[in-house]
């Protein structure tokens, strides 16, 4: 595979120069996005100097280069993965034949769904985020938060191309329509839910990066098993980059309850009121907002029963979390799935087609994945000997998408009455005076190796760097 070309104005690895309409199109795009980048992007940091990796290859060992770069001046490009030969569709109808290298008529309303909704996600993190720029507890996470926003905004041009490349007019209208939702917009949000919500403070930042860009790694890796070849290639480049997203989340919250449980045994203090004069943020609150993020976050994955979602299995545009490996006939016709529901006051399970429940499908699986990182937290609780069990809410709690959109129901599973959920959701989602006394923490710190009071350290630096590395110069 070639490597990526950095002379072209737009790095790739697409044989770019090769497709003049193509090119024009993303040239004239690029200063729209340099626009929003700085109208949206990461609040007041145009002139640091940033070390981050930048994609240079697609080869899996050695993809990318370290260094100090402005963000503005962040190469954004266009990466494909390497092309599988003799790639065969793996599901759905036409399971067997041959990729598509061109969009087929017939699916272009549904590709170009599939690609705008996964596209606006993109830049609706970056709105999301552009604020936490100005408290960040170290120059460790804020050099992670600004790796984050710049590949987010890379995976903004991954669909973009798609768009551009494979849709005509209508794509370059869909390209710049999203650069002008906003997440959080009254008039003009972004498309799903948990994108138009705030990420208030860096506990919001860890739980958003462990919880929410999970989803982004399971849809990414249904659209890796598409049909449509150049959007199964741009999603496997896009997961080597989704790791690291994660990785921030699960640290970061790991890092977090390492320090409240290393001063809750110093001080033996096990109160969250006497626990917050230390300045640390005590489990209760951390569980609440874990409830929230998780919750927000399933809501993503769709209606449990879906036509959508069968359509776009039965026509091989989006697959299941690890297709290939899956014993079963791909087609799926004439099977069943159970779902729940509410009935009677109670959680019940239902026999429903397989093809139309495949939003819960993929919701179980990333259930089963981010459920292994809680058990992680945990660990690090049990290790310091504190007391204190961390959950995850049952499927059914607080979601507005789908069957238990109005039903009331506890994180224990429990359906409640209206009352009842008014006289505990402050037990069970963070509270106005939570995040107040969160919000409070965050101050923050620019010298270098130097920690907020709230997180401990890292374990280990990025790129094996020291412990006095100075990953952000502030200029
Ligand atoms: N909020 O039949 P349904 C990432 C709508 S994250 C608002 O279930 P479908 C990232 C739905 O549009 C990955 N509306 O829909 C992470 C439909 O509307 P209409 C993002 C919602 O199509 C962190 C109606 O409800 N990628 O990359 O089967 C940082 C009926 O629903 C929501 C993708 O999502 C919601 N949560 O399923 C940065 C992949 N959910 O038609 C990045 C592409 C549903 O009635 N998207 N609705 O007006 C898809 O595959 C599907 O569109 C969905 C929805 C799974 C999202
Ligand atoms: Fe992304
Ligand atoms: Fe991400």
């Amino acid at each position: 595979m070639a490597d990526i070309n950095y002379t072209d104005k737009i790095p790739n690895n697409v044989n770019l120069s090769e497709d003049r309409t193509l090119q024009r199109a993303l040239e004239h795009w690029q200063p729209n996005y340099l626009e929003w980048w700085n109208d949206m992007g990461p609040n007041g940091s145009g002139q640091h100097d940033v070390y981050l990796r930048t994609a240079t290859s697609t080869e899996p060992d050695g993809w990318a280069n370290f260094g100090h770069v402005k963000m503005p001046d962040y190469r954004w490009g266009i990466f494909l993965a390497q092309a599988q030969e003799q790639r065969k569709v793996g599901f759905g109808d036409e399971k067997g034949r041959d990729v598509w290298q061109e969009v087929p008529g017939e699916h272009r309303a549904n590709l170009r769904r599939i690609i705008v909704t996964q596209g606006d996600t993109e830049p609706a993190s970056v709105e999301q985020q552009r604020h936490l720029g100005t408290t960040a507890p170290s120059q460790y996470d804020l050099r992670n938060l600004f790796q984050i926003n710049v590949e987010e905004g890379r995976h903004l041009w991954a669909m973009v191309y798609l768009l551009q490349k494979h849709f005509g007019r209508d794509g370059r209208e869909e390209a710049e329509a999203l650069l002008e939702r906003r997440s959080g917009d009254a008039d003009n949000p972004r498309i799903l839910g948990a994108f138009n919500e705030e990420t208030p403070d860096w506990l919001a930042f860890y739980m958003f990066t462990y919880f929410t860009d999970r989803d982004g790694k399971f849809q990414l890796a249904a659209l890796a098993e598409s049909a449509f070849d150049p959007l199964s290639r741009t999603t496997r480049f896009m997961l080597t980059e989704e790791a690291h997203h994660m990785f921030v989340g699960e640290s970061g919250v790991s890092r977090v309850i390492a320090r409240t449980c290393e001063v809750m045994k110093a001080t033996g203090i096990e109160d969250p009121a006497e626990l917050r004069k230390h300045g640390v943020i005590d489990l209760p609150t951390l569980q609440r907002y874990l409830n929230f993020h998780y919750s927000v976050t399933i809501d993503l994955f769709g209606a449990d029963q879906s036509s959508n979602a069968a359509i776009f299995y039965s026509s091989g545009l989006k697959g299941r979390y690890e297709e290939s490996k899956r014993d079963d006939d791909h087609i799926l016709k004439g099977r069943s799935y159970k779902i729940l529901e509410a009935k009677d006051g109670a959680l019940v399970e239902k026999e429903v087609p397989m093809l139309n429940a495949l939003n819960e499908v993929l919701r179980d699986d990333y259930i089963r994945d981010s459920g292994a990182g809680v058990g992680r937290w945990q660990r690090v609780i049990d290790k310091a000997g504190v007391d204190f069990k961390l959950s995850v809410p049952h499927k059914a709690f607080n979601r507005h998408i789908g069957t238990f959109a109005n039903v009331r129901v506890s994180p224990a599973g429990q359906v409640l009455s209206e009352a009842e959920w008014a006289m505990n959701v402050d037990q069970w989602l963070a509270t106005e005076s939570d995040r107040a006394y969160v919000a409070s923490l965050m101050g923050r710190v620019v010298e270098t190796g130097k920690y907020a009071n709230w997180i401990a350290p890292p374990p280990i630096g990025i790129n094996k760097q020291a412990a006095d590395f100075e990953y952000v110069r502030f200029n």
